[in-house]
């Protein structure tokens, strides 16, 4: 069994939904470590932010694993790398996975789309024909010595397709051999998502479901988990949350030209030891030795 099966088994046994969170670096990660989570997103809008650039496949394939790799080694946690579409054709893809597998990257979710690479959330968004995707998906299982946990994430419905095509596109992935499927909606309320996880049940397909409660943050992990997500993906909170910190931190430091007013709501120099291991480093000789 491969890690994420093995850690959503155990969260199926204690009946709970597993709880991923968007991450972008090292800091990241291990702050999602200490919080609890089960695993890691590495997904391509945090990272893609924190380069400085938009989720527009600005980035290459090999500066994303870089960065999902410094996010494995900050941390225990298992990481879920989003790969978009893919980054390019079924060849490409079948790299992809080779790679990422050698990197020891857990699981990879990829995604629907075809085109130019867009966030979900920005418009024109267009799918790509499901049986091209499914063979996609075919590839990356095959793919020698590999060991990737696959999500087949379902762009369907925020693209406005039917609930019965997100639902055909579901069972063509599953058969094409992913350990898990994604569904995403850009609804406020989680009606799409409730939909889509007793649709799925109705055609007895047991696939476990990632869900992604962006739009709909009212839906808690239990709801969410009663409803039939196995997964829940906090893609971007913690991304969200740096930009109001900092953006708040700097403009307080201009108006006041000092820290002071913020000392006591910004971590302390000494937090910055602990969280980046600091206080293990070994000893060194007075020559640096
Ligand atoms: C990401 O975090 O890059 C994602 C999730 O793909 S979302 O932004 O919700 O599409
Ligand atoms: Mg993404």
């Amino acid at each position: 069994l491969s890690r994420l099966q093995e850690i959503l088994l155990r969260a199926a046994g204690d009946d709970r939904a597993l709880r991923v969170v968007g991450a972008h670096d090292g800091l990241t990660a291990i702050l999602a470590e200490r919080a609890g989570f089960d695993a890691i997103w590495a997904g391509g809008l945090g990272i893609s932010l924190a380069h400085g650039v938009p989720d527009a496949g600005i980035l290459t394939m090999t500066e994303r694993l870089a960065d999902a790799v410094r996010m494995k080694r900050a941390c225990e946690l298992p990481i879920i790398a989003d790969v978009d579409s893919g980054f390019g054709d079924v060849n490409i893809v079948r790299r992809m996975a080779t790679l990422y597998a050698e990197a020891g990257i857990d699981g990879v979710c990829i995604e629907d789309k075809r085109g130019p690479k867009r966030n979900s959330f920005w418009p024109s968004n267009c799918l790509e024909d499901p049986h091209v995707f499914a063979h996609r998906v075919s590839v990356i299982k095959e793919t020698p010595k590999t060991s990737l946990f696959v999500i087949a994430r379902i762009e369907a419905l925020i693209a406005g397709e039917s609930m019965g095509d997100a639902l055909d596109r579901a069972a063509l992935y599953v058969e094409a051999g992913a350990d898990a499927l994604a569904i995403h909606s850009k609804h406020e309320t989680v009606a799409e998502i409730d939909k889509f996880c007793s649709g799925l049940q109705e055609t007895d397909c047991d696939s476990p479901i990632f869900v992604i409660p962006t739009t709909y943050p009212s839906a808690d992990v239990h709801q969410l988990h009663r409803l039939g997500a196995s997964g829940v993906i906090y893609a971007n909170q913690g991304m969200r949350a740096i930009v109001s910190a900092v953006e708040h931190t700097f403009e307080e430091i201009m108006l006041h030209g000092s820290s002071l007013p913020l000392e006591s709501s910004i971590a302390s120099v000494d937090r910055l030891f602990d969280l980046s291991g600091a206080h293990s480093l070994l000893p060194v000789t007075a020559t640096g030795q």
